[in-house]
């Protein structure tokens, strides 16, 4: 059995059973993913690009001369490029990412664009620890970039994990440089979750489209519905696919019953408040020397070094 489907079956074995949000990011996912950071309730994207434009130079001024930028994705984002943009000594650029193809695509766009930037793809699943490239020149220090409050996806131990092994990675004098959506009117958050042209919920379900297509597993993909909840109290979105009917699902060579109305947690997004992530970077033995919000404080970007 392959370690995908073996990972597959232990989170469809649990009482609340569950796929992992990285089975949303087959080609047709991603796709999906682009259209969410463009509808108008999706407020993160913009937020987030808003606080990089207005904020760069402070971020480049804190990052220095002769860094080396370790984005953990494939750093295909508009927000990269603006980083990119105004760091103009930079040792190397390392963006990494599971998916080989979508990662040495957006990595030769960013030398199409950045010439003179020197560009070291890494192929990891970045949350585990992976070697890093040697550039042409010896970086002054490492700064991780894990910018879409992808963190957000993490529940509270496997992100204080994540957390040590950035700045593991980042080394001595490494900082993180970390974008992260904050708490806010719960209708804002649900609104972004349950957009209303439907993309979310197509993003969702195509979870279970791709895990029959790739992973052999026979999901009545019409007989799911797209579920999202704000648990205000928790301060994270709950993404499920909820059953229509009484259906049997096999995944490799194991069958899953699944009840009427029974849901598959798909993804939780964790929103922070500024105090609560200063505590939890302080946990994991960082300290939050920067904070920037946009005007409304609907989204941070922190850069932390090690305490
Ligand atoms: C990229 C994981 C941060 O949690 O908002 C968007 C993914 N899920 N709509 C998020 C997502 C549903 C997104 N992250």
């Amino acid at each position: 059995m392959s370690n995908a489907i073996k990972e597959l079956v232990e989170g469809l074995s649990q009482p609340q059973k569950m796929i992992s949000p990285k089975y949303f990011y087959d080609e047709i996912g991603s796709q999906l993913f682009e259209e969410i950071t463009e509808l108008p309730e999706y407020y993160l994207t913009d937020a987030e690009l808003d606080i990089m434009r207005t904020h760069v130079d402070e971020m480049a001024t804190l990052i220095g001369k002769q860094a080396s930028l370790i984005e953990y994705g494939s750093g295909s984002s508009l927000k990269t490029r603006v980083l990119l943009g105004h760091l103009d000594e930079l040792a190397a650029y390392v963006p990494v990412d599971i998916s080989a193809d979508h990662l040495y695509a957006s990595a030769q766009k960013i030398r199409n664009e950045f010439p003179a930037l020197a560009v070291h793809p890494v192929v990891a699943d970045f949350t585990r620890a992976f070697a890093l490239p040697t550039p042409a020149t010896m970086p002054v220090k490492n700064v991780v970039y894990f910018p879409g409050s992808t963190l957000g996806n993490f529940e509270y131990a496997e992100a204080m994990d994540l957390m040590r092994v950035m700045y593991g990675e980042a080394g001595d004098g490494g900082a993180l440089l970390i974008g992260l959506d904050l708490q806010k009117d719960p209708d804002i958050i649900h609104r972004a979750y349950n957009d209303s042209k439907g993309v979310t919920a197509k993003f969702n379900l195509n979870m279970l489209r791709h895990l029959n297509t790739n992973y052999g597993a026979n999901f009545d993909v019409d007989a799911f519905e797209h579920r999202a909840e704000y648990d205000e109290e928790m301060g994270r979105v709950v993404l499920e696919l909820v059953s229509q009917k009484e259906q049997t699902v096999v995944v490799g060579d194991t069958e899953f019953e699944m009840a009427d109305g029974e849901a598959i947690l798909t993804e939780y997004s964790h929103k922070y408040t500024l105090e609560g992530f200063a505590r939890m970077a302080h946990d994991a033995g960082l300290e939050v020397e920067k904070v920037w919000t946009d005007p409304e404080q609907l989204f941070s970007v922190q850069y932390c070094t090690r305490a």
